[in-house]
């Protein structure tokens, strides 16, 4: 159903950024758990006389998760310049301008309820929530290694820290640890199995922070939210077109890109089934991944990072899991949530994979080795 207010802001934002032609609909697009997305369509003459129907990607992003939006688009506009100039033929993300009070330029709206809008193109695609089929999956690596290899020389010291703390996984504790006793919503007493096994892995998950921390690793630029919805993919031929969702580009570790795909794709259940007896890491996904994944990457990472692309998967799952319960702890602040005890239920699928990783790790320590040694000899 189309909500007039909504529309009406729609409208009013097209016009900030000078979008030519009439406003003819929207839809939500329902994919991501902080921002707000919605594709716009334009009516747009072609030059033929034929009225066109041009869509647009239009963002609201949360400025709870994203304290510094500014910074983000500053972020993001670097990376994708940079990217355009390297790879000028591939697929890509063109943020538009508005005209800021002083008549700058600027890639963002800040409208009069604070709210914080962007548009980028809309790039006609398919994208995959959740995925068996094996093409999809190597091909959302070998996306995602390219993406890393490209910015691999890219100075990480421009980047701001969009998210401080991201992915240190010891301060996410300390925090849960905080927010537990402080049991604002007062839901500790309901969620106390999932709160006690967290934390009893605690050192575990913790391991590419305190390798990092120890100098073992070294800092790329990551993407940082490399879940497989975040590629898009070309309908017919299923080829990866380009890598979407860059507010988290950030300075970080390889693992951190690896695992956060791995925990999202090879999960045999979406990431808030309440099936928590089907939850677990498919390993034919994951083969397909680092597969692709390190026919991009093997070369340049050392043998150090390579060890880490296996537990990173657990890793990730824990640290993510620990961030639903935060939240769910806290009433739901931080993600979207969509139904009743959406964040709990989260929680529960990331603890019942992180404990399937456990189970298979050795497996995948194989994988990624066989995956390594044949992608460094070619
Ligand atoms: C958030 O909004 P979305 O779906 O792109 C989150 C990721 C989580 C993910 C879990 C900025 O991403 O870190 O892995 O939800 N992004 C942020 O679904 O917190
Ligand atoms: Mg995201």
């Amino acid at each position: 159903m189309i909500d007039q207010s909504m529309a009406r802001k729609l409208l009013q934002v097209g016009e900030a950024f000078r979008i030519p032609g009439p406003f003819f609909s929207y839809e939500e697009v329902s994919q991501g758990n902080v921002n707000r997305t919605y594709k716009v369509n334009y009516i747009r003459d072609d030059g033929t006389g034929m009225a066109q129907i041009k869509p647009y990607l239009v963002q609201r992003v949360n400025t709870y998760a994203f304290r510094n939006p500014i910074q983000l688009m500053e972020n993001i506009d670097k990376v994708t310049e940079y990217i355009r100039r390297k790879a000028p033929d591939k697929v890509s993300l063109h943020y538009h301008h508005t005209v800021g009070k002083d008549g700058e330029r600027l890639t963002y709206l800040m409208d009069e309820d604070g709210s914080f809008w962007r548009i980028c193109n809309y790039v006609p695609s398919v994208t995959f929530d959740t995925c068996e089929d094996i093409r999809v999956v190597r091909n959302a690596g070998e996306a995602f290694g390219e993406f890393q290899m490209l910015l691999a020389d890219f100075d990480a010291s421009q980047l701001f820290y969009t998210i401080p703390d991201f992915h240190e996984t010891r301060k996410r504790y300390q925090t849960l640890i905080e927010d537990a006793k402080k049991d604002d919503a007062g839901r500790l007493g309901e969620v106390r199995q999932e709160y006690d096994w967290l934390l009893s892995v605690q050192d575990q998950a913790c391991v590419l922070t305190d390798l990092y921390n120890r100098g073992e690793l070294p800092l790329r630029v990551t993407h940082n939210d490399t879940k497989i919805n975040n590629v898009l993919f070309d309908e017919k031929t299923l080829e990866a077109l380009v890598v979407v969702d860059l507010d988290t580009v950030m300075p970080g570790l390889v693992g951190h890109d690896f695992g956060d795909a791995i925990r999202f794709a090879a999960n045999f259940t979406e990431e808030d089934s309440e099936q928590y007896g089907k939850v677990g890491l498919n390993l034919n996904v994951f083969w397909a991944f680092a597969e692709g994944f390190l026919s991009k990457t093997a070369k340049s990472l050392t043998d150090a990072e390579i060890e880490t692309l296996g537990p990173s998967c657990f890793v990730l799952a824990c640290e993510l899991a620990t961030r639903f319960l935060d939240d769910y702890i806290n009433g739901d602040k931080y993600f979207n949530v969509k139904k009743d005890k959406h964040n709990l239920i989260r929680t529960r699928c990331q603890v019942a994979l992180a404990k399937d990783m456990l189970a298979k790790m050795d497996a995948m320590n194989a994988i990624v080795r066989e995956c390594a040694r044949k992608y460094q000899a070619v």
